[in-house]
């Protein structure tokens, strides 16, 4: 049988908010968001937390903004025009006064039915970004129990079910963990970098008490900005109506795609070059 074709391929036409910074250079949030969540077929809308010259791992004296006073007059704005939208996808925010005004425009903008997305993007490698402490952490809790759909890494799970992030780790240490993050609201858990043996990690998926894992290869010294593609990509697929469990994976062998090929230019420390393989992306799509 052959392949329904464009329009019939989008008859369910989506439209998505994310919420994130925009890092004028650094291949991170917005600028790898909007590209990957467009290409997926999404009407993506943005709210920008903050702007900022430079992503704030590997460049110093990079400027910085919070949009967090335009963030009530957009909703507003919004609530007037009746806009809403059939997700909300959340990554790096502007400050911790600003997740309070996330979660308001997750009740009044997002449909019946709609899904929050919330990946908590405030850590990494055992350590929080330089702008966030431990206040930071506290107000995040509170925004991942409005999440249908939690995106975080092991540093980011940790910290919001404080823990210190483990060296090692079992099965039953990861399933704790998950259950915590579903007690503090987490339906659906993604959780990012779980590695059982040598040269390989994974992702796994947890979804209402049920756990699956799917592994893939690890490459040595990822790049900066991975979690963003992977957020970006799982939310695509997910939101084309993909499974949960089958999102998780394709956005993982997409993300592993682009650090080989990123690697392939050590002088590109910055970021992941995504944008190459996105057609590789679109390709795995389910109409
Ligand atoms: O990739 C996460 C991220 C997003 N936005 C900004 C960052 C980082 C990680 O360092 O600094 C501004």
């Amino acid at each position: 049988m052959s392949r329904p074709k464009y329009p019939e391929i989008l008859k369910d036409y989506r439209r998505i908010l994310t919420v994130q910074d925009i890092s004028c250079v650094g291949q991170c949030s917005l600028t790898v968001a909007l590209p990957i969540l467009s290409a997926c077929g999404l009407e993506t809308c943005i709210l920008p937390s903050a702007v900022l010259s430079t992503h704030t791992a590997g460049f110093t004296g990079y400027t910085f903004r919070d949009l967090s006073e335009d963030i009530p007059k957009i909703e507003e704005h919004w609530c007037r025009e009746g806009i809403k939208f059939d997700a909300v996808y959340t990554g790096y925010l502007g400050s911790t006064g600003q997740i309070d005004m996330v979660k308001s425009i997750i009740h009044s903008c997002m449909k019946e039915g709609g899904v929050a997305i919330i990946d908590p993007a405030m850590a990494d490698n055992g350590k929080l970004y330089p702008a966030f402490d431990l206040a930071y952490v506290e107000a995040m809790r509170s925004l991942v129990a409005e999440a249908d759909i939690l995106l975080p890494n092991l540093t980011e799970a940790c910290f919001l079910v404080d823990e210190p992030t483990p060296e090692t780790y079992s099965e039953e240490d990861i399933d704790r963990i998950l259950e915590k993050l579903a007690a503090l609201g987490a339906k659906k858990t993604v959780l990012t970098g779980i590695s059982y043996r040598k040269g390989k990690t994974g992702v796994v998926i947890y979804d209402d008490g049920k756990t699956d894992y799917y592994e893939h290869k690890k490459i040595a010294n990822g790049c900066h900005g991975t979690g963003d593609v992977y957020a970006a990509a799982f939310t695509g697929c997910f939101m084309r109506g993909m499974s949960l469990y089958n999102s998780a994976m394709v956005a993982a062998d997409y993300v592993v795609k682009c650090i080989e090929y990123t690697q392939r230019d050590p002088s590109h420390f910055y970021g992941v070059k995504f944008e190459p393989l996105l057609p590789a992306l679109m390709s795995e799509l389910e109409p």
